[in-house]
């Protein structure tokens, strides 16, 4: 669409539309990456297309995670890319996190496509080009991640995928943080801190949540994850989905 009407009202949802058919379009996305994006919209309608409170405690937890960490890395896929790309960057230079693309559908020509769309919104450094290290028991090719990022990572934000990589992540011993909209992927049920939002709600919330915990001191982040449920996190969401309430 070459311009949606702001008083659409489904204007939100068209514009994250229109994102994901232009990343396919420059080659960032791909053409799976449409049929994610359906499944992540209808969980999101039984959402309410809103921030649950459980989403949003889980999101002020996984600020505390970055602000404590000593290496994270925010994984990027072709789905992200294409709907969150300034997003993506200003929680990386706040957090002071890397960016490493890894991909399911891997090409270079798609990693190449998805870090010069990262540069143009003013990324710099993004890794993924030159994987030389192998994560363990994956069998397809999100193996495949970089010795300086994702590998020595210490935590790692995950947003949007259903696969096995959270479950490799923990045992290296990793926190990992998952952005889905469905609490009962394999990724969101794996996740230390799952957050079950939309990534283009998620993400700014973080963002949020981190500006004001990185004026406190790290206790306070400490006591933020004490007292953070993953369960409820995971069933509020599902009651909410499933019954319409929580
Ligand atoms: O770019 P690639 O090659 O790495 O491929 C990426 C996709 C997303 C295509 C690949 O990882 C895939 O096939 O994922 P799945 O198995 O379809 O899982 C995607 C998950 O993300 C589902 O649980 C969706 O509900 C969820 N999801 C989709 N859109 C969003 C989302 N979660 C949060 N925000 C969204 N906007």
């Amino acid at each position: 669409m070459d311009s949606i009407p702001p008083d659409h009202p489904r204007y939100q949802s068209l514009l994250l539309r229109d994102r994901i058919v232009s990343g396919i379009q420059k080659g960032i996305t791909s053409q799976h990456g449409l049929v994610a994006h359906g499944r992540g919209e209808a969980f999101d309608y039984l959402l309410s297309e809103k921030t649950l409170p459980s989403a949003n405690i889980a999101a002020k937890a996984a600020a505390a995670q970055l602000f404590l960490s000593k290496k994270p890395v925010i994984s990027i896929n072709g789905n992200t890319a294409a709907l969150v790309p300034s997003e993506i960057i200003s929680l990386s230079n706040l957090t002071k996190s890397k960016m490493e693309v890894n991909l399911f559908h891997r090409t270079d020509s798609r990693i190449h496509a998805i870090i010069s769309h990262l540069n143009s919104f003013g990324a710099t450094d993004v890794l993924g080009i030159f994987p030389d290290a192998n994560l363990p028991e994956i069998s397809h090719d999100r193996a495949k991640v970089t010795s300086e990022g994702l590998y020595s990572s210490d935590t790692v934000l995950v947003p949007l995928e259903d696969g096995d990589r959270v479950k490799s992540f923990n045992k290296m011993g990793k926190t990992t943080i998952v952005i889905d909209l469905n609490p009962l992927s394999r990724s969101s049920q794996s996740a230390t801190i799952p957050i079950i939002d939309n990534v283009h709600r998620a993400i700014p919330n973080i963002i949020r949540h981190f500006e004001i915990i990185s004026l406190l001191p790290p206790e306070n982040s400490i006591h933020i994850l004490e007292n953070f449920s993953r369960n409820e996190s995971l069933s509020e969401a599902e009651k909410k989905i499933r019954l319409g309430t929580f």
